[in-house]
């Protein structure tokens, strides 16, 4: 009896402090699918779960089912009748209306179902799956041997709001070999993002192998001190470039197939086309121009009076049809230097001949052959939105809104079908803040910013004009991406999170909040399993009255702190409360993620002080604050700009330090403070003979930098 009772005793305990593995019962899935309803119970996968595959969808389904033994690292045998613990893929949605891209996913007790009308829609059944199971199954070695998952019972229902959900990258500016395009290919399609707009030609790098053409690769892919190119963008004398064969191009595209994602290629004309015209010198005009790009390139513009320049590009673009499956060819288009037709008699012949009134209209001549001999190749054009400036396109050509909105919206009233990729939301290349680096001209894009955007917002357009903008895509330009290493990802990661959720997501069903709490909930793990080196937010530290404080900078991070002027690593301390020192600019701070970490940085001093569109001059002229408050002692006293946010940033030419209204010191420096060009910011002053029951001003003289709607602190502090 004894023996009995022990031995059940022993049974409840082993059952009631089992080491158990909870379902999730909260979904953290980006993009937000349209539906979910949650549901009790629990489905197992485990080594003995089945895959059934309909008859008929194997083809179709197999790329599928091989991923997802894969992630599972489990068995999955296939099953030719349905059973209990299987995992079925079916071409029937039980929803009408799906789309070629919409799914269904059901997990009950029994299965898993997925099912769709395509093989695209099934892949995103099976990356909405991935994201109900462990963030480990993105590794390429999980550690997840023997192991079986959990899923909380649900039902989704999901299709995207957009047909076009696109990224760019350019791999002219900097190159990226063959093996980072497809990881980048990858990483879009967990995210449902299904075009891959490749930018191959710029003025300062052509990257895809022409065979009638092969100077272009040869000589045209390279730059340096003994190269055709000059050094540019980061890469210094030594011979720098690259570019892709045809051969890996196939492999390229056939791998984005399997991921439904299309590559849309571009090569860049009638500008932008320096590193074609440096090999083939023949292309350009014949004249003694000496104008150059809005980028300052000279000599990078096709002439349009040569015929044999059309036969060229039909060429080029024959090869490249050849190559690409996709429906759409990309001509580029932007920022062409119309003065260097100016003073070519061929172009001159042009404007007569075909009653042209200026060389504004030989852009849309040339635009206009374009558009012929991708139509004759059975494309459809697409182009910058330069290209909707003269003439009558095709209303089957497409044009991209990079400027701005508005750009788009009247692309879209012209009739034009239109993407939106909008400088100032979507171009990654842009700063995050004003400590990190990047562009500036659209200003600052923090992840915030890319979320709010709308690509139909506007309550004025006809609905027609409306349906006319197809989808939404982010670019990534890559002047500022030679260094430090994994910048790409870091520039991309997650804002592309925030893209894919626009371009997927209800608009109805989004909230700022809501993502960025699934961003950091579970997506950070699964971009770091993807092995993303994805961008963490920077602890913000401030020092006031000898105390450092820093903000949290979010769910899951860690902030780890130096004040020996080394970098944090794993080994610091972690931060947990505040500081004590009266030398805090000896401290440096960094924002973990497992190993992964934000940039670090420094203390700032805390003010009140702040300069916003509304105190920011236009043109020069000042501003003063009363600073006593800030000032304790004899000594340096400096001011620092810091920027926070917004479009523009400061020009400011001379801070001067006033006692009592006399001025008594001034530094008289031209600063920069923008997001990514922040330069000489910091202005010195003296104090030699401080009474406290004075009155301490400081005068600055600035402007806004391009416009006045930024915001930003005025940091001043006593320096030593
Ligand atoms: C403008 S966007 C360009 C690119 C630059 C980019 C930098 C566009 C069509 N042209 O050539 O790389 O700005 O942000």
């Amino acid at each position: 009896m004894k023996n009995i009772s022990i031995v059940i005793l022993a049974i409840l305990n082993s059952i009631l402090f089992m080491p158990r593995q909870e379902a999730k019962s909260q979904t953290n899935i980006i993009p937000l699918p349209v539906n979910i309803e949650n549901k009790t119970g629990y489905f197992t996968i485990n080594k003995n779960t089945c895959v059934y595959i309909e008859k008929g969808f194997d083809l179709d389904a197999n790329f599928v089912y091989e991923k997802l033994k894969e992630a599972t690292g489990l068995p999955l045998k296939r099953t030719y009748k349905v059973k209990s613990n299987s995992i079925i893929l079916s071409n029937k949605c039980k929803k009408k209306n799906l789309g070629v891209e919409g799914y269904e996913l059901d997990v009950t007790n029994l299965n898993i179902s997925l099912n769709a009308n395509s093989p695209g829609g099934l892949y995103y059944a099976l990356q909405t799956l991935l994201q109900l199971l462990p963030p480990e199954v993105y590794s390429t070695e999980p550690d997840l041997k023997n192991n079986s998952f959990k899923v909380s019972a649900l039902s989704i229902y999901d299709y995207p709001r957009f047909e076009w959900r696109g990224m760019m990258l350019d791999v002219s500016r900097q190159f990226f070999d063959a093996d980072y395009i497809k990881k980048y290919i990858d990483w879009l399609s967990a995210h449902k993002i299904n075009v891959f707009h490749w930018h191959l030609t710029d003025d300062e790098g052509w990257r895809i192998e022409i065979k009638k053409y092969p100077l272009l690769t040869q000589k045209g892919a390279w730059r340096g001190k003994n190269e055709i190119l000059p050094p540019a963008w980061g890469s210094g004398d030594n011979t720098y470039g690259g570019y892709y064969t045809q051969e890996q191009i196939r492999e390229i595209v056939k791998y984005a197939q399997q991921r439904n994602v299309s590559i849309l290629p571009e090569i860049d004309m009638p500008g932008h086309s320096r590193a074609l015209t440096a090999c083939y010198p023949e292309v350009l005009c014949h004249s003694t121009d000496t104008t150059s790009s809005v980028q300052g390139v000279r000599k990078n513009v096709w002439c349009a009076g040569k015929e044999s320049n059309f036969q060229m590009i039909e060429d080029i673009l024959g090869e490249l049809t050849a190559l690409f499956p996709f429906e759409y060819i990309h001509i580029g288009g932007d920022e062409v230097n119309k003065k260097s037709w100016e003073h070519c008699e061929l172009c001159k012949g042009i404007i007569k001949d075909c009653n042209l009134n200026n060389i504004n209209e030989v852009q849309s001549y040339f635009i206009m052959r374009l558009e012929k001999t991708v139509t004759g190749l059975g494309k459809k054009m697409i182009g910058w939105n330069e290209i909707a400036e003269g003439g009558k396109l095709n209303q089957n050509s497409y044009v991209m809104a990079w400027q701005s909105e508005k750009h788009g919206y009247e692309a879209a009233l012209k009739g034009y079908s239109t993407i939106m990729v909008p400088g100032s939301y979507l171009y990654f290349d842009m700063a995050q803040s004003g400590e990190e680096q990047g562009h500036s001209w659209a200003g600052m894009v923090s992840i915030e910013r890319t979320y709010s955007f709308d690509p139909i917002n506007n309550d004025s357009l006809p609905k027609a004009a409306l349906n006319k903008i197809k989808g939404v895509q982010a670019a990534l330009w890559s002047e500022f991406l030679d260094k430090p290493n994994g910048i790409a990802d870091y520039q991309s990661y997650p804002r592309i999170c925030a893209l894919a959720e626009i371009a997927w997501t209800p608009q109805e069903n989004r909230n700022w909040a809501n993502f960025y709490t699934r961003l950091q909930s579970e997506h950070y793990n699964r971009l770091y399993n993807m092995g993303i080196k994805f961008r963490l937010p920077p602890p913000d530290a401030v020092y006031k009255n000898h105390i450092i404080t820093v903000t949290n900078p979010g769910l899951n991070l860690i902030t780890r702190f130096t004040n020996n002027g080394h970098e944090p690593d794993l080994n610091s301390t972690i931060y947990s409360s505040t500081i004590t020192t009266s030398s805090p600019y000896n401290y440096k701070f960094k924002t973990f993620f497992k190993d992964h970490s934000s940039i670090s940085m420094p203390v700032f001093p805390y003010s009140e002080l702040k300069w916003t569109p509304e105190n920011t001059p236009v043109r020069f002229g000042e501003i003063n604050f009363d600073i006593s408050q800030y000032i304790t002692k004899n000594g340096r006293v400096e001011v620092k700009f810091r920027f926070k946010k917004g479009k523009n940033g400061l020009l400011v030419k001379k801070v001067s330090l006033q006692e009592n209204g006399k001025i008594i010191d001034f530094d008289h420096h031209d600063g920069t403070i923008a997001a990514g060009r922040t330069s000489n910011n910091v202005y010195k002053l003296n104090i030699d003979s401080y009474n406290e029951n004075n009155i301490y001003k400081i005068i600055i003289e600035l402007q806004g930098r391009w416009g006045t709607n930024s915001y930003g602190d005025i940091l001043v502090y006593e320096a030593d």
